[in-house]
């Protein structure tokens, strides 16, 4: 292998972790937007507060999506905490 060579190989090597790093920033920040909507209806609304209520008082469980959308502090416990800050989102 020449010198070029192994210089093509590290520049390829830097572009494809450059590629994975965007792709993993652009998920996460599509993460960050859905925290709060519950429902996944695009926006947080009192139906997700609703829903993480009725959740919380044992009424109606959420599923498993719905409630890593619910962990809004993302601690990893949905409380009532989150739900404060879904009401705080709501009254912004
Ligand atoms: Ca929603
Ligand atoms: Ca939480």
């Amino acid at each position: 292998m020449s010198l070029l060579d192994v210089g093509i190989v590290i520049i390829s090597m830097l572009i494809s972790f450059m590629v994975i790093a965007f792709i993993i920033l652009a998920f996460d920040q599509l993460v960050t937007a859905q925290q709060g909507d519950i429902n996944d209806d695009g926006q947080v609304t009192i139906t997700d507060y609703t829903l993480l209520r009725l959740d919380l008082i044992g009424a109606k469980g959420l599923s498993l999506n719905e409630l890593r959308r619910a962990d809004m502090n993302g601690d990893g416990y949905i409380d009532e905490y989150d739900l404060e800050l879904i009401k705080e989102r709501l009254l912004k």
